[in-house]
Parts: C-alpha cells; sequence; structure tokens
C-alpha cells in the first residue's frame, strides 16, 4: 500500500449542476474524471485532513467502484474516518441523517437521483455540508474552479476495502466504518411520526401499495412499512435496488410509475400509493381514484402536519421552489406563518432551516421534506401522509376535496421538452429575457399578462444573491406560466414549463387538469413561440 500523487489535467465541463455533477456513466468512468472531480472537492473544502466523511449512494451501475476510489483516496488525502453505508448503499435523506447525526464534515453522495442507471445511462456525485444539504452555490463554485486548476491527484493504491460486513477495518490509517443504511434512518423515523397510529391504521385492514422502482428506498421501505408498521408482505414492489433499476426510469411520476397509476386508478386499488425515486428525495403520493401533483401535497401536508408529533406545535414558515404551485401560500397565508419562494435546488432551503425560518419545504419536482435532514425526503412523506390519514381517518380524495373547498385549487402541471440542441433552447429563453420588459399588459392568445420577469433570490439568512432562475409570466386570474432549462439533464437540454391556474369557485374544483389548464397552456405557447422555435408540437412528458 504506497501513497501516489498522480499528475493530471484540469478537465472541463465538470461545472456541478441543480445537484452536484451528472454525466454519462462512461464520463465518469474515463481516465481521471472521477479522480479530478473528488480531488477538487476535497481541494475546495479545504482538504480532508482530519476529518470524517459520510460515504454512500443509490447502488446504480459504478457506485461500488466509485466507492472504492473515493475511499483510496480520502485515506490519501489525511480523512480520519469514513463512514460507509453497507454495500455502498445510502438513500440520500439517510446519508443527510448520518452526516449531521455522527456530527461528520460532510459527506459523498453518489447518485443521479431520477436518471436512468447502467453504463450507457447516467451517474452522479454530489459533496453535502456538514448540515447534512447540498452544497450551496459559493461551495460548488469553489468545486468548479479547483477542476480548473488542478494538477495532480492523491491516491493509495491498495486492495478493495469489504463494503459489506459492518464494523470498522482501516485503510492506510483511515478507519472505515461499515454502518446499517437504514437502522438510524428508521429510529428518526420513529421520533417523528405515530407509528402506533399508523400499526393500527394497517392492522384495521388499511393497504397500500409502495413501488420502489428497483431503486434505494426498497430495504428502508421493507424495515418501516412491512417489519415495523405491520403493513402486509407485498406491500413494498420493486424493491431490490438493482444498478440499472430494472432498466426502468425511477422517476416517481405518473408517466414513470404507470404501473402504480393503472393500479391506483383501476378497481383493484388499495386505499394509498407511493413511490420514490432512484435515491429515495422524491416521492409521489396517489389515493385511490385520485392523483395528488407534488405542490398539492406540499400544500396538504402543511395543513395537516399537526397531527403527526414531530409538528404538532406548528410550523415556523415554509419554503416552495418558485416553480411550485401557490397552493403551499394559501395555507401559509391562513396558518399566519412565512412562507419563502426560492429558485429551484434543495440547497436553497438549506439557510432557511437552519435558521429555523422554515420547518416544511417542497418542490414541484416531486421533492418534500422537513427540518429533520437537510435533503428532501421520500419515505418521510409518504409517512406523513399515513400519519394524517391515520389519525384524520380520511381518504386521500377526501383530504384534498376538503383542502381544495377551503383554500381553492391551484390546477398544475409542467411540460419537459427533452433533448433540444442546447443553441436551440437558449434561443428560446434568450428571446423570452428580451420580450420581458413589454409584457406587462400586453393580451396574449386571450390571457392579459399582469406581471413578467426574470426570478432572482436574495436568500434572506446570508444575503447571497442569485440570478436567472426561471422566467416567470403571470396572467389574470392567478394564472401563470414559468419557463426553464433543466439543471439534471446528461443530454443536449430540456426545457420545462410549468402552468398554473387558480380555481376558488366551488363549481370548478373538480375539472380536467388539461381543460383548467389550456388558456394559459396557449397564452405560454403564444408568449414564447416554443413550438415554433424548435419544432416540438408537443411535449415529451406531461406531469
Ligand atoms: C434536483 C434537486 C431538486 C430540484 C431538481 C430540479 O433533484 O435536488 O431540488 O428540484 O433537481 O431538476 P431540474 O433542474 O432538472 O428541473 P434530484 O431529485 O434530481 O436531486
Amino acid at each position: 500500500m504506497h501513497l501516489q500523487t498522480i499528475p493530471t489535467d484540469p478537465i472541463e465541463g465538470q461545472k456541478p449542476g441543480t445537484s452536484g455533477l451528472r454525466k454519462k456513466t462512461r464520463v465518469f468512468m474515463g481516465r481521471h474524471y472521477l479522480e479530478n472531480y473528488v480531488q477538487a472537492i476535497f481541494n475546495a473544502i479545504g482538504g480532508v485532513q482530519g476529518k470524517s466523511l459520510v460515504i454512500g449512494g443509490d447502488g446504480r451501475y459504478f457506485n461500488d467502484r466509485a466507492i472504492q476510489v473515493i475511499l483510496r483516496m480520502a485515506a490519501a488525502n489525511g480523512a480520519a474516518r469514513a463512514i460507509v453505508g453497507q454495500g455502498g448503499i445510502l438513500s440520500t435523506p439517510a446519508a443527510s441523517h448520518l452526516i449531521r447525526k455522527r456530527h461528520s464534515d460532510g459527506g459523498l453522495i453518489l447518485s443521479a437521483s431520477h436518471n436512468p442507471g447502467g453504463p450507457d445511462e447516467d451517474f452522479g456525485l454530489k459533496y453535502n455540508t456538514p448540515n447534512g444539504g447540498p452544497a450551496p452555490e459559493h461551495v460548488t463554485d469553489r468545486v468548479h474552479a479547483e477542476s480548473l486548476r488542478l494538477t495532480s491527484y492523491q491516491i493509495v493504491e491498495t486492495s478493495d476495502v469489504d463494503l459489506e460486513t459492518l464494523g470498522q477495518t482501516a485503510l492506510a490509517g483511515m478507519i472505515v466504518e461499515i454502518v446499517d443504511p437504514v437502522a438510524d434512518y428508521a429510529a428518526l423515523m420513529q421520533q417523528l411520526f405515530d407509528f402506533d397510529a399508523i400499526r393500527a391504521l394497517f392492522a384495521g385492514g388499511f393497504r397500500m401499495r409502495f413501488d420502489a422502482m428497483h431503486a434505494v428506498t426498497g430495504p428502508y421501505a421493507k424495515a418501516i412499512l412491512e417489519d415495523e408498521l405491520g403493513a402486509p408482505r407485498g406491500t413494498v414492489v420493486n424493491g431490490t435496488p438493482l444498478p440499472d433499476f430494472g432498466g426502468g426510469h425511477p422517476d416517481p411520476n405518473p408517466i414513470w410509475a404507470k404501473d402504480l397509476m393503472d393500479l391506483m386508478l383501476g378497481p383493484e386499488a388499495p386505499e394509498f400509493g407511493a413511490a420514490s425515486d432512484g435515491d429515495g428525495d422524491r416521492n409521489m403520493i396517489v389515493g385511490r381514484g385520485c392523483y395528488v401533483t407534488p405542490s398539492d401535497s406540499l400544500a396538504l401536508l402543511a395543513a395537516q402536519a399537526h397531527l403527526a408529533p414531530a409538528y404538532s406545535a406548528g410550523l415556523k414558515g415554509v419554503a416552495r421552489s418558485m416553480p411550485t404551485s401557490a397552493a403551499v401560500d394559501r395555507v401559509a397565508a391562513s396558518l399566519g406563518i412565512a412562507c419563502y419562494e426560492t429558485p429551484t435546488g434543495w440547497k436553497f432551503f438549506g439557510n432557511l432551516l437552519d435558521a429555523g425560518r422554515a420547518t416544511i419545504c417542497g418542490e414541484e419536482s416531486a421533492g418534500t421534506g422537513s427540518d429533520h435532514v437537510r435533503e428532501k425526503d421520500g419515505l418521510w412523506a409518504v409517512l406523513l401522509w399515513l400519519n394524517i390519514l391515520a389519525v384524520s381517518g380520511k381518504s386521500v380524495a377526501e383530504l384534498m376535496a376538503e383542502h381544495w373547498a377551503r383554500y381553492g385549487r391551484n390546477y398544475y402541471s409542467r411540460h419537459d421538452y427533452e433533448g433540444i440542441p442546447k443553441a436551440d433552447a437558449d434561443a428560446v429563453i434568450n428571446r423570452l429575457r428580451a420580450a420581458l420588459p413589454a409584457l406587462a399588459g400586453q393580451t396574449c392568445a386571450g390571457l392579459v399578462v399582469t406581471s413578467a420577469d426574470e426570478f432572482g433570490y436574495e436568500d434572506p439568512v446570508d444575503g447571497s444573491v442569485s440570478n436567472g432562475q426561471g422566467i416567470r409570466i403571470s396572467f389574470e386570474d392567478g394564472q401563470r406560466a414559468v419557463f426553464r432549462l433543466s439543471g439534471t439533464g446528461t443530454e443536449g437540454a430540456t426545457i420545462r414549463v410549468y402552468l398554473e391556474a387558480l380555481r376558488t369557485d366551488p363549481g370548478q374544483l373538480t375539472l380536467d387538469p388539461a381543460v383548467a389548464l389550456a388558456p394559459v397552456a396557449q397564452a405560454a405557447e403564444a408568449v414564447s413561440r416554443l413550438a415554433e422555435m424548435t419544432g416540438r408540437n408537443r411535449p415529451d412528458v406531461v406531469t
């Protein structure tokens, strides 16, 4: 075993996106690529000498190999301890919890989230800070700067570490501690929720299906829902994490979790359905015959969270990303608590959570979470829903109907245009940006524009400013279209168009969402000329 300093050249294109660095797996497997990025992270955080790091990932192809490289580099860079999930597995929220619980100096999470996995699919790596949250922009900017001036990296030459056996071993002076990936996280969930009430719910015959999509939440969901809460065996389906997620797209939405949707909207539907994504931070909620949009789920959870022990004293505030619907704003107004609007990306919630300004946060991209960790948390959302269902005794459809009757309904849909040549996508956004100053007051496809701007955010805690965070155009009567480029894709560009329409009239609460959103969809096309400029007449994915 000996320490090596390997000469390398800076690699272009290692700029972290919305959530760390995501690339094709083969890119990460390329010569020096992973090593460069890991060394850039270490350098950007002032080195790892004497530090402890949490390391784990979602089990996708290359997860195990990448962890061996990271461990050898952490040892070579003088780290004192690496806390690794058994088999290299840690869901993103479980990793966040472990970083916090063990007071470690941060963590490296290996995942490309909901993107497919495999040698020809996607891989990703992100650094989370000691508060357990994704690195904020000033840290990822530093990582990028380091990656551009790297001339060498440190690694020890040694045989592989056994990732399967629980306990401690040593690697070139660094302690490697292999931990159960589920136990600490399951204990945290038990503290937050009324497990007795949920247990009684299942004992009374309540049935659900949890689709783990062959991704990381399988072992977590089986341990908590089936072993701990008494849901019947088989409640968790697709529960074994596979390196290629069974060839699927582990994104919990009605398109990619179609089997679950078909079940829940069909005659054999159980009371409740849920799914989570590749790394376990996203969730989908669907009741019998009733799909709940992520924005509505956030609003409902904020309105009913007091039914769970951890939130019984009320919420300090709530936060949502800008493209997320304003449904939660209406709940916050009624509760008399603050509601923050942040750019897309969970990292923007970190300061609000740390400062105790927000308790629950959420995003339209199927992420909800609270101040229990610093990541969104798929199973947490499922358990909070179960807690609310158990204590209220109502069904998902009843809860949503009552919610809309009280707060109004923010109809919502996201249209994704994928694999667009980057120049074309930039042209659409640049043209819109140029048109913004003259838009207010104009009529587009019959709707009057009430305001139009490009979203910028000043963090209320540290004053940092993030500009260029999406174009938002509000129309009359609570209708809104938002345009932004995805920050998580690995091929071409994806334009996301987010559509919203508020209805408060009791007769308007059960419309087909496509009908309720048709006017704003037409106005969005009129104002953006997206179809004309990209040649795409319809979105690739509608959620
Ligand atoms: C990541 C971030 C989320 C964010 C999403 C946006 O999700 O963690 O906070 O909402 O990206 O994705 P895009 O830029 O493609 O719209 P995840 O689940 O991929 O980590």
